[in-house]
């Protein structure tokens, strides 16, 4: 089959022919139909976070189950899903107390599957799976836990952004932050992800919502997801800007969605004291963020981590169907770019090169 393969950070992905055994027990096979193009795979590509290499990219995903492995019981050859890129094992600490997206064995398996090995190869040489989705390609083997199944005619474009940016996004602002009406909120970064902060702050009635970013064309499509007021870093302090637009206090929460220490910062100081700061992006391995700690006590600040929204995906990504099938997520608006797989490079240098909205390969 076709994939795109990352051999070296900083150089092309190279698509080309390489090898996919069949699922084995408790993995299934599918045929990818849509995958969207996010920036957590440009951070692998730029050497900005480490993976094992060679390896397929991709983590935001949907398609098609053409068979599965043995002992297999939730999806059939045929069914529709969204790939989770923390599958669970449902035995550790995490999964037992509802903490799915922090799956141990997960994140002992990095680049692999359960087992420790891959399904992808070039003749002899092993190729990784990013996320154990790895969905740049024309068909994956994942565990059956990153299958969540959605109706037959839902849409495979939109199925894939709940895949990452939608739950990764909405889920910061209602399951992490969990936002309460009325409230002031900033957005540091809006990208895919961000502008589901700025939609997950409109769906639950956040009073301002604050769209903060150096791209004016991203500002401006932020305001079509729910942002009520823009600031661009390039043209004045964000720190400042966000105060003066919270009568001085500072946004109950703040959100961080780029993945820097400069916009963790920018995140932190606007928050107000006893605001709540999520960092929901990595900033590049072993940049260091100075957080005063006299003022985290005397502020009474919570600074916390997210990953994929703090959400259970095989619970909550149903929600966020439901949500998008009620009209209450945008998730077709999202959607600004298509491309065929052998178009993957120019569409990482779109994302890079500042396009608003999300692109998504559609054609394998
Ligand atoms: N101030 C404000 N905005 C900025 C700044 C700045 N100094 N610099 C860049 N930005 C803006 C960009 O203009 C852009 O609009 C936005 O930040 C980033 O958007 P995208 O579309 O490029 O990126 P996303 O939304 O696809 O991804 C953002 C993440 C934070 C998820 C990603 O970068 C990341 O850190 N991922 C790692 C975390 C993780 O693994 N998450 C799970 C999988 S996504
Ligand atoms: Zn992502």
């Amino acid at each position: 089959m076709k994939a795109a393969v990352l051999y070296e950070a900083n150089q092309p992905l190279v698509l080309e022919d390489i090898e996919l055994d069949p699922p084995k027990a408790g993995e299934v096979h599918v045929k990818i139909g849509a995958a969207g193009i996010c920036r957590s795979d440009l951070h692998v590509m730029k050497g900005e976070a480490n993976h094992l290499l060679p390896a397929v990219l991709g983590h935001e995903g949907s398609g098609t189950v053409l068979d599965v492995g043995p002992g297999v019981s939730r999806v059939r050859p045929g069914d529709r899903v969204i790939l989770s890129f923390v599958p669970y094992c449902g035995h550790c600490h995490f999964c037992l107390t509802g903490r799915a997206n922090l799956c141990d064995l997960h994140g002992a398996t990095p680049g692999t599957l359960f087992d420790k090995t891959t399904r992808l190869h070039k003749g002899a040489q092993r190729i990784h799976h990013y996320g154990k989705v790895a969905c740049f390609a024309q068909e994956a083997v994942v565990p059956e836990t990153g299958c969540i199944p959605v109706a037959k005619d839902f849409p495979l474009p939109q199925a894939a952004l709940i895949g990452c940016c939608v739950t990764t996004g909405v889920g910061a602002a209602m399951f992490n932050a969990k936002i309460t009406p009325g409230s002031t909120v900033a957005v540091v970064g809006c990208g895919g992800v961000g502008l589901n902060v700025v939609q997950g702050a409109r769906l639950l009635n956040a009073g301002k919502v604050i769209a903060v970013d150096i791209n004016e064309g991203k500002l401006e499509f932020a305001m079509g997801f729910g942002a009520t007021h823009t600031v661009n870093p390039t043209l004045r302090d964000p720190v400042a800007a966000i105060k003066e637009l919270t009568g001085g206090l500072g946004a109950d929460y703040t959100f961080e969605v780029f993945g820097s220490s400069e916009t963790l910062l920018t995140a932190y100081n606007a928050a107000r004291k006893g605001g709540t700061v999520v960092v929901v992006g990595l900033a590049p391995v072993g940049d260091n963020a100075a957080i005063d700690p006299v003022a985290l006590v005397r502020q009474e600040k919570t600074l916390k981590g997210c990953y994929y929204g703090s959400s259970r995906p095989a619970l909550d990504m149903p929600v966020m169907v439901q949500l998008y099938q009620a009209g209450k997520l945008d998730i077709d608006g999202l959607i600004t770019r298509t491309y065929r797989l052998d178009q993957i490079n120019q569409a990482y240098r779109d994302i890079d090169g500042g396009e608003a909205g999300r692109g998504v390969i559609t054609q394998f």
